[in-house]
This record gives structure tokens, sequence and C-alpha cells, in this order.
């Protein structure tokens, strides 16, 4: 069985966080890699009926036949390059769960980030989990329910740390990463996924607490407590964009 800790959320989903996954000199080397190594392209989403190009940088990865749509484009997957395989295996095993795609973004700094969004594009397998890999800047990372009841929940996703989603999350809860005067450092995400439709579907595992019944795990660094939520957009169906600061194409 695969050990992992206590669920974020209350109910209605599964979210461990399972702090720094590596030391911190591999974390930097990963870090460093990635920036080098990966395709990385401003992202365009159509967001409120404008197309805009996105300040922050996107790029997908994944099997033959993954493609992803979301916030009105499409993407058609790279091949994977030897950094993201070995990351691939990597939270597989830690997570007890299989991928077969990867969404990056590269927020070069705090005044980036990405608005209240779920992600349940029907693309990605019903239930699925996704395994959330950040290396950089620490910021704080927000989960909010749908139907708007209960306060929020935070956590600072460290440098090399894994977030893994799963079960009901997508459904009911909503997640964003809050811009902030704060942060100056660059900062790369990986969510890997698990898309349907590629022929390279495998069967999910699930993860289970290993321990204890409560209803979340409550440190220094995870917060469940209504804490405000800085420049924070409305939910919107453009996924991940808090307007305002984007490179607008005008188009
Ligand atoms: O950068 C992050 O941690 C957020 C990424 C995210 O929410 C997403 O890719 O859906």
């Amino acid at each position: 069985m695969v050990s992992v800790p206590l669920n974020l959320l209350p109910a209605d989903g599964e979210t461990h966080y399972f702090g720094s996954i590596f030391l911190r000199s591999e974390a930097d080397r990963y870090l460093s890699l990635l920036r080098e190594t990966v395709d990385w392209r401003h992202d365009e989403i159509v967001m409120f009926g404008k197309r805009i190009v996105t300040a922050r940088k996107v790029a997908w990865y994944g099997d033959p036949g993954c493609d992803y749509t979301y916030s009105g484009a499409t993407k058609v997957a790279l091949p994977w390059i030897p950094v993201l395989r070995e990351l691939k295996t990597l939270v597989e095993t830690r997570s007890g769960a299989s991928f077969n795609s990867c969404l990056l973004n590269l927020y070069h700094h705090g005044g980036e980030g990405m608005a209240w969004h779920s992600d349940d594009e029907p693309e990605i397998v019903q239930e699925s989990a996704i395994a959330s890999l950040s290396f950089g800047a620490e910021r704080p990372f927000r989960f909010k329910r749908k139907r708007g009841e209960g306060p929020p929940i935070s956590v600072h996703l460290e440098h090399g740390s894994l977030l893994v989603m799963a079960g009901a999350t997508q459904t009911h809860w909503l997640h964003c990463l809050p811009k902030t005067t704060r942060v100056k450092d660059l900062r790369v995400n990986l969510t890997f996924r698990l898309i349907q439709g590629s022929g390279a579907q495998r069967p999910q595992r699930t993860i289970l607490p290993t321990v204890g019944a409560e209803p979340f795990q409550t440190s220094s660094r995870i917060t469940g407590l209504g804490e405000s939520i800085p420049g924070r957009a409305e939910i919107s169906e453009a996924r991940g964009e808090d307007s305002g600061t984007e490179i607008s194409t005008g188009a």
C-alpha cells in the first residue's frame, strides 16, 4: 500500500500534500533542467470572449493522442522528454496513480498566478488523480468549495513539493494560485494528468489515507481558517487567468 499524508479537504474530495519529496540539491537540479529543456510558450486562452496571451508560459507533454482543450484552445501533446519521464515515474511511485500527460506552467514572479478553476475538462478521466509538482518560489495554493460554503483551505507549495488531488476534488472544489507582490522569484509547476481516449489509458489505483480520520491536517503551512484571498479573480469559464495583468493580443 502506498503511504500518503492525511486528506487536506474536510469532505467531497481527497487532496494530499506530501511536502518536498527531493533533497534541496535535487530540486534545484530539476528546476534548472525544466527551465532549460521544456519547450516553454506563452499560453493563448479565450476569456470573456476575448483572446489573450498569458504572461506565464506553459507546455503540454504526453503520450500520443493526448490532446487537451481548455479555455477555448486545444493543445497537442509534445513527446515526453527525459526529465519529464523521470518525474512522471517518481510521482507515480509516490502517489500510486498512473498518468499519461503533463501540463507545465512557468510563473516568472508572484505577479503571475492562476484564478479559481477546477481541472474537470471532459478529456480528463473522471475522478482520476492529478499530481502537482512545484519547483522554485514557494507560493500559497488555495481550495474553496464550488458551492461556496466553508472557509478556503490554503497550503504553501514548497520547492520540490508534491500535492495529489484525487477522488471528487475536481467535482466539488475549485483551486487557485493567488498573485502576490511578495514573491519575486520564478516558479515552475507540473500537473501530471490522465487523459482518456489516447489508447494509452491505464487503470487508476486508489489513494487511501494511511492514518487517522481527522477532517484535515492543520499545521503552520496548511490552513482552513477563512483567510482572505488577495487579488482573487471571479470564477470564470476561462481556466486560470487573473484578469488585468495579462498580455492582451486584442484579437
Ligand atoms: O501552479 C499551480 O500550482 C497551479 C496549477 C493549476 O492549477 C493547474 O495547472 O490547473
